[in-house]
Formats: structure tokens, sequence, C-alpha cells
């Protein structure tokens, strides 16, 4: 079994509603199992600010999933919700980002792992550090390093 860990982030349509629909989702995958999921998390939108506010969560995963495969998988979750990629960086129902894939680099057209723009984003730093702390971050360092350098965004819990 693989450990991945998954970004959730919605601001369309009952986004609370949305990431919890999605962790069962994700917990529905095959040769998937969701071991760990963290509070939900409030922000201001990171980009065009003519938006609503986000809610973000992390789940993690154990899987046979190869990364490809589990990312067609989230692709097609995202579809189910309605996701529809008009504006970049624009508000979305669902978005669902493969974080983390054991302690593997992974650099392909399709795919990056670690998640590009993770060190910068407090809304999924804040989450993965409450269920995964003293986690390293390959290439990147510890969780909680990556975390306080990012402590000037606002985010909240909320449940
Ligand atoms: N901003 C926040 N706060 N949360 C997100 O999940 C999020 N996702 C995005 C962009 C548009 C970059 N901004 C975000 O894709």
């Amino acid at each position: 079994m693989i450990h991945a860990y998954i970004g959730l982030g919605s601001n369309l349509d009952h986004p609370e509603q949305q990431i919890l629909q999605a962790m069962d989702e994700l917990d529905c995958l095959p040769e998937t199992w969701l071991s760990r999921v963290s509070s939900l998390y409030a922000s201001s939108p990171m980009g065009p600010q003519d938006q609503p506010d986000y809610v973000n969560a992390v789940a993690k995963l154990e899987t046979r999933l190869a990364p490809l495969a589990l990312l067609d998988e989230l692709q097609r979750i995202e579809k189910d919700h309605g996701r529809v990629r008009k504006q970049h960086w624009g508000p979305r129902t669902l978005d669902l980002d493969l974080l983390l894939y054991a302690d593997q680099i992974i650099r392909e057209p399709r795919l990056s792992v670690p998640h590009p723009g993770i060190a910068q984003r407090a809304f999924v730093l804040r989450p993965l550090e409450e269920i995964a702390p003293g986690l390293v971050v390959p290439g990147l360092g510890a969780i909680e390093t990556l975390s306080a350098v990012c402590n000037d965004q606002q985010v909240r819990r909320i449940q």
C-alpha cells in the first residue's frame, strides 16, 4: 500500500457539502481506503478576488493505484461534481489535487508531485499539518517549517 495525500477545495454550490461528499467518493475508489481526513478550513481566494471564499481540506489515502490512475479517478470525481474549467484560477465546485504520493517526486506532463505551489499555500499546509504532523515534503522539508513561512495567510478552521 502507498499513502497519498489529496487536497480538496471548493467555492461554489455548497462548498462544505462538495468536500464531504468528495471524501466519501475517495473512500469508494478501487483499491483505495480513506485513512484520515482533516477539519474543514475557510480562506479568502488566492488569485482573482472576485470569487467566493474557499473551503479546503486534506485527505490521506492508502492505495494500490498508480499515480496516473489515481489522477484519472480524481479528475472523474471533479467532473461528476460539475467541474467546468473556464477561467484560469477561477471559482470551482470541486478541486482535487494529488499533493503527495508516498515519498515520490514526479515530474510528468500531466502530473507534478509534490503539487507545485504546495509550499506557498497555507490552505493546503494547515490541514496537512493537522493530519500529518512531522511529515517531510519530498524536496521541500518539514511541514511545520513550510506552514510557519505562510503564517501571514488567514486560514480559519470551521469544522
Ligand atoms: N484559494 C483558496 N483559498 N483555496 C483554494 O483551494 C484555491 N484554489 C485555487 C485558486 C484559484 C488558486 N485559489 C484558491 O485553485
